[in-house]
């Protein structure tokens, strides 16, 4: 399997034009996640098991401490417990990748949901713990969505932030509401066009913490910030669940049953 350095991937001009084109579009044509963010109500299937939690250090720069501690993966499946305290911690740089046994796809709009436990004290900002989004069709090959950041410079540990300084990222969404992702903002990716990644049927999605001291970078190169230092077992972005909006098209493989049982009746006609 090609082996693509994603970070040289998403930084291809072709990528970027997609992404701010996409950018540009999403509050013009969005028809669903209008919240802003997607409602529970909206989702059609939820992540079926968790593949791999790789829990990150409770603080990057300071290993002794160890690495977060908090929640248990197995609430990760199924529906948000939408309660700040009840997610999954994924620690500095950590990450966590889902599976779905219903693959999803790309359909009008927003196909897919990351709910994190995002709280606020008000007055339109956010606790804002960011996390880098990838797909996958086999396990293997992850496509990451194209992120763009316009918060410039470092966070304090409990600072709120602005949702809207936070595209194509998780995270970004009050605890119970989805950060919303579009599958045609990969239609560029050099995996989904050489095939490895096939929108029609994602089955996997990883999620991973951006540290938020500058030291991880969005599709034009910019380093992201979100609070940093977060020393606790609770550090780090915090996965609640995962959920997907459009099934396979319905009919698509009976049709072609039916295809097949009428190409072997006309044949024992003409037998
Ligand atoms: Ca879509
Ligand atoms: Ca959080
Ligand atoms: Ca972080």
């Amino acid at each position: 399997m090609q082996v693509v350095d994603r970070r040289q991937a998403a930084r291809t001009p072709l990528l970027l034009i997609s992404l701010l084109g996409a950018l540009a579009a999403m509050p013009a044509s969005a028809q669903n996640c209008l919240e802003p963010g997607c409602d529970p109500s909206e989702i059609a299937v939820w992540s079926s098991s968790v593949v791999s939690l790789v829990r990150g250090p409770i603080d990057v720069a300071i290993p002794a401490l160890g690495n977060v501690s908090h929640g248990d993966p197995l609430d990760i499946p199924g529906p948000p417990n939408a309660i700040p305290t009840d997610a999954v911690s994924l620690g500095d740089g950590g990450s966590v990748t889902v599976h779905f046994s219903t693959p999803f796809r790309d359909g009008p709009d927003f196909d897919l949901a990351v709910f994190e436990n995002g709280i606020t004290s008000g007055g339109g900002l956010l606790y804002i713990e960011a996390g880098f989004v990838e797909v996958s069709s086999n396990g293997i090959d992850f496509a990451r969505f194209p992120s763009l950041t316009s918060q410039t410079s470092s966070v304090l540990p409990l600072q709120e932030l602005d949702a809207d300084d936070f595209a194509n990222f998780a995270g970004h969404r009050l605890v119970g509401i989805g950060s919303e992702f579009d599958l045609s903002d990969l239609a560029n990716d050099p995996l989904v066009i050489a095939g490895d990644v096939d929108l029609r049927a994602i089955e996997y999605v990883r999620i991973i913490d951006v540290i938020g001291n500058g030291s991880t970078f969005d599709s034009m190169s910019s380093p992201v910030y979100d609070p940093y230092p977060t020393q606790f077992v609770t550090g780090g972005f915090d996965i609640d669940a995962v959920g997907a909006i459009y099934v396979p098209e319905p009919g698509t493989a009976s049709s072609a049953l039916l295809g097949a049982c009428f190409v072997a009746f006309v044949a024992r006609r003409r037998a």
